[in-house]
């Protein structure tokens, strides 16, 4: 099943916000197979954010991503890296439309409460970069019957 890598970025987690923004996948039913708090360095986020190594804010945003914990968090479900897009919203959290969940819990461009990978490829990539195997977790949902329909289960 198509996985997608969320991190609860460390100002979501000042504010209180995990269990909201967790609560969001779930209720959606995406199942969550890997979920932890990890204390991210400069190291992992070079890698990480190493699309905008050369902007203006690059350094600014790496602390920004160190000054707590995040949570990361691996998620489970047909096209799920599209459907967990469409829930974070745009990148700039005031353009970002209400019920998204930027839309909803920030105002910010940088301070945009989450991370969610962008495609499938880059997914596949970043669940790896930060979960070790042992970490995820394949069982069998006893609701899936009720979440997709006959056709959308023979795509999984
Ligand atoms: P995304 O998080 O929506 O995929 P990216 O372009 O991959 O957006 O940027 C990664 C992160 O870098 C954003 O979530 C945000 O925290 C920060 N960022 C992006 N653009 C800006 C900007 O123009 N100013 C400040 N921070 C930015
Ligand atoms: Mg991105």
């Amino acid at each position: 099943m198509e996985k997608s890598l969320i991190l609860i970025k460390p100002n979501a987690v000042q504010r209180g916000l995990i269990g909201e923004i967790i609560a969001r996948f779930e209720r959606k039913a995406l199942h969550v197979t890997g979920l932890k708090m990890i204390q991210l360095d400069d190291a992992l986020l070079n890698e990480h954010y190493a699309h905008l190594r050369e902007r203006s804010f690059f350094t600014i945003l790496k602390e920004s991503m160190m000054v707590a914990p995040v949570v990361a968090m691996c998620v489970e479900g047909l096209d799920a890296v599209e459907t967990v897009r469409m829930m974070v919203g745009a990148t700039n959290s005031r353009k970002a439309l209400p019920g998204t969940i930027r839309g909803d819990f920030s105002m910010s461009g940088e301070q945009n409460v989450i991370h969610a990978s962008d495609s499938v490829e880059n997914a596949l990539i970043e669940v790896k970069r930060f979960f070790n195997e042992g970490e995820l977790f394949e069982y069998q949902s006893a609701v899936t019957s009720f979440e997709y329909g006959g056709e959308e289960k023979a795509r999984m």
